[in-house]
């Protein structure tokens, strides 16, 4: 029997605003996607090198080249002489962006190194007091981002200042600092510093803040928190604070959104507005040394990829100390800003669909819900034979598209049940990302845990995409750099089941992955097929294989091996288990099944 009636089928009516977990306030940030980051002040003049040393990181984190160089405070100031008064402009910045495709732009206001952009009357460490040129780059930018209408960030490290000895140093791990002489730093510097900001330069759009681990874990107070939080709230009632305050979203439901790792990318689809600061190579900060520059196509992967999660994309430029960027970003900027310009509706306003975006190998997929309902299909891995297999959306495609074809000729396809196959053109219709658009005139109906079909025509079936591990038995993670697949050793029997929609009826060969250490067969592998035995076989010795060459590491051999074929007379949902069984423990070692249609 079908395992069609026990299958979930959601009803699916997302649309992007309704992350439920979404702020009024946040409405605008989870609509946007994408925005800029700028990381820029005195480092910017070191360009990761201090007197002929390059910096004392592997991370290149440039910016901190005063705490890694361990440059004392007069002679970091002198920074500042080096700027290019006559190139720097804001307004620059601000018209990269736009061309770019980004709709927000957060700014350095002040860094680790304590360094106010702006005439700060809180400290005298800033930008306006130490030059005789007198500027305030912060309000230039505000004015350029008002007179663009681009929406302004502000990033204040709250927690950690080099420059303010009553401020936390990562040197105070060794010699400890007095929470009193530290709330002295908060409520001279932090409070006065955020009040002038919020304060002197018209709407802020988000306060970003830095400290990437939990309060509990460091010098600064729940306290201490709640009040700056509070200020915020009563200087600029509509601003955004990242959960880099110190406060999770989970603890402080009024944290409006969350920050990743530095360039951690989404995993999972959350609720809630959430955002990855991501690099163009590795450093924030300009760094001389910058070698590794990510891919267009990896950066738009990112920001897809965060998109098809309900996420955010911030890609930060750490512009020179004349304001101006390397080539290297320039033109990554420049690329992106035209894939945005033809594909940006798949990304604004655009969030998750309600399949997990990882089940089909080609790409990624975003949703939105205009004036029709709209899946998009971003093509990463453009299928050689030109056919894109669409698995678990039930309703039938009004019309698909490329979004690229200003005259929206329709594409022919072929849609059964749960799967939809679509005659993509002879060649990608993009250099980087593809995007199809499927329309429906309703909303999009979702059968959820389906094993998608993949480009050759088969089925991975694995402990990644099963619908149920019986015994729950442990899943052990790839190790040895990934040359151990992923994979769960046998105490006596384990059954695990996936599901499937075959298209193609026919004879499917099946095939699958094991080790077993011991030199007999010692265990039994049967599939069925809905209730039906349909494949009994056994696991036979695989020995072991040299890891990696010259380097004495031998490892169990993980090896593929047909173990039948099964004829699918009819197209349809279908339940396939496999049972393992083993008369000894922790002998074998199973890691996956592959099914593929015979075409001999
Ligand atoms: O230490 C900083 C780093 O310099 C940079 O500003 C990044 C951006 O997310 N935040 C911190 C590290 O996570």
């Amino acid at each position: 029997m079908r395992y069609i009636l026990s299958l979930i089928i959601s009803f699916f009516s997302l649309t992007l605003v309704s992350q439920s977990n979404t702020s009024d306030r946040a409405k605008w940030f989870v609509d946007q996607r994408f925005g800029m980051f700028i990381h820029w002040g005195l480092y910017s003049s070191a360009e990761g090198v201090w007197k002929g040393e390059n910096l004392r990181n592997n991370n290149q984190y440039a910016e901190w080249i005063q705490y890694r160089n361990r440059i004392s405070d007069d002679q970091y100031i002198k920074l500042i002489d080096k700027f290019n008064w006559e190139k720097i402009d804001p307004e620059k910045w601000v018209l990269l962006a736009k061309e770019a495709g980004m709709k927000y732009i957060t700014l350095t206001a002040k860094h680790h190194d304590g360094f106010a952009l702006w005439n700060s009357k809180a400290s005298e460490f800033n930008i306006y007091e130490n030059s005789k040129k007198r500027r305030d780059i912060v309000k230039e930018l505000a004015d350029a981002c008002k007179k663009h209408g681009i929406k302004l960030g502000l990033y204040y490290s709250h927690w950690i200042d080099w420059n303010d000895k009553r401020s936390w140093d990562h040197t105070n791990e060794i010699y400890g600092l007095d929470p009193d002489l530290y709330d002295d730093y908060w409520q001279e510097k932090v409070i006065p510093q955020m009040t002038e900001l919020l304060t002197n330069y018209g709407e802020i759009s988000i306060i970003w803040f830095d400290m990437w681990i939990h309060h509990s874990k460091t010098i600064v107070t729940k306290e201490q928190l709640f009040q700056l939080k509070k200020l915020i709230r009563k200087l600029q009632p509509k601003c955004l604070i990242n959960s880099r305050l110190g406060l999770s979203i989970e603890e402080d439901s009024d944290v409006d959104f969350r920050t990743l790792g530095d360039n951690q990318l989404g995993k999972e689809k959350l609720e809630y507005p959430w955002q990855t600061p991501a690099t163009i190579a590795n450093s924030w900060g300009f760094n001389a040394n910058e070698y590794r520059w990510k891919s267009t196509t990896s950066i738009l992967k990112a920001l897809i990829g965060n998109v098809s999660l309900n996420g955010n994309l911030m890609l930060n430029i750490g512009p020179r100390y004349d304001g101006s960027l390397r080539y290297e970003s320039l033109l990554r900027l420049n690329e992106i800003g035209d894939w945005l310009k033809v594909n940006g509706s798949s990304i604004y306003g655009a969030g998750a669909y309600d399949l997990n975006s990882d089940i089909h190998d080609w790409g990624k997929i975003t949703y939105k819900n205009e004036d029709k309902h709209k899946i998009y299909l971003h093509v990463i891995n453009w299928p050689i034979d030109n056919n894109l297999f669409v698995t678990g959306i039930k309703s039938k495609p009004v019309k698909i598209y490329s979004l690229s074809d200003k005259s929206r000729e329709p594409l022919s396809f072929i849609h059964k049940d749960v799967f939809t196959k679509i005659d993509l053109p002879n060649n990608p219709v993009d250099k980087y990302v593809s995007v199809f658009v499927i329309e429906y005139d309703e909303k999009p109906l979702v059968v959820k845990g389906l094993v998608a079909k993949n480009f050759e025509r088969g089925y991975s079936l694995n402990l990644q995409n099963y619908h149920m591990l019986k015994n729950n038995t442990r899943i052990n993670k790839k190790t040895k750099y990934g040359t151990i697949p992923e994979n769960i050793n046998l105490s006596s029997e384990e059954v695990i089941n996936w599901k499937i929609f075959i298209d193609e009826p026919g004879k499917y060969l099946f095939d699958t992955s094991y080790s077993n250490q011991s030199d007999k067969d010692i265990g039994d592998i049967v599939v069925f097929v809905e209730d039906k035995q349909v494949i009994k076989g056994n696991f036979k010795p695989t020995g072991k294989t040299v890891g990696e060459p010259l380097q004495d590491w031998h490892i169990k051999n993980f090896k593929s091996h047909r173990i039948g074929e099964v004829e699918f007379k009819n197209p349809g949902i279908y339940d396939i288990s496999i049972h393992l069984r083993s008369r000894k423990k922790n002998i074998i070692s199973w890691s996956w099944m592959w099914i593929k249609l015979d075409e001999n």
